[in-house]
C-alpha cells in the first residue's frame, strides 16, 4: 500500500515536471518594440482555384506562431499582409454545435508581459487568394501590425505538418 502510494506521488511529481517544461521554442525570430516573435510557420497548400473553404476566394493556407510581449501595456495585433496572398485576415476558429467554423476578428490581444498562440484550432492569420503554391522547405514573408509595438516583418518557413 504504501509503496502504491508513493509511486503515485511520483507520478504526479513527473506529471507536473512535464506541464511546466517550457515548449522547447528557441531563440524569437524578431524582436522589435518589446514584442517577439516565435516559431513562426505557414501550413502547406496547393493552388486550387474555387476550392477550399473560402469558396470562391481560390486556394488558402494560415500561419501560426507564438506572440511574446515584453512590454507593461496590452498590445493588439491589428492586421497582418503577405506578397503570398491576395488578402490576410485575422481569424479565430471556434466550436459550436459540434461545428468547426473560423471568423475573422478585430485583433488579438497580447497581454502586458504575456504571451498569445496562433495555432491550428485557434487564432490564425488567414492568408486567402494564394499566388502561388506553398510548398514545405519555402519561406513567406509575413507583415504584422501592432497597435502600440507597430509593423513587425518576419519569415514563416511553409511546413506540411
Ligand atoms: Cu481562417
Amino acid at each position: 500500500m504504501k509503496l502504491q502510494r508513493t509511486f503515485f506521488l511520483f507520478l504526479l511529481f513527473a506529471l507536473a515536471l512535464a506541464a511546466c517544461a517550457p515548449a522547447d521554442l528557441g531563440d524569437p525570430v524578431v524582436s522589435q518594440n518589446g514584442i517577439e516573435i516565435y516559431a513562426p510557420w505557414a501550413r502547406a497548400a496547393g493552388l486550387n482555384p474555387g476550392g477550399g473553404m473560402h469558396g470562391g476566394d481560390g486556394a488558402v493556407s494560415a500561419a501560426f506562431m507564438l506572440i511574446k510581449n515584453a512590454n507593461p501595456e496590452t498590445d493588439m495585433l491589428l492586421s497582418a499582409a503577405s506578397d503570398a496572398a491576395e488578402s490576410v485576415q485575422i481569424h479565430q476558429t471556434s466550436m459550436s454545435n459540434g461545428v468547426m467554423s473560423m471568423a475573422e476578428v478585430y485583433g488579438v490581444e497580447i497581454p502586458a508581459s504575456g504571451q498569445a498562440e496562433l495555432k491550428p484550432g485557434g487564432y490564425h492569420i488567414m492568408l486567402i487568394g494564394l499566388k502561388q503554391e506553398l510548398k514545405d522547405g519555402e519561406t513567406i514573408t509575413l507583415r504584422l501590425y501592432f497597435q502600440n509595438a507597430g509593423e513587425v516583418v518576419l519569415q514563416a518557413p511553409v511546413k506540411n505538418p
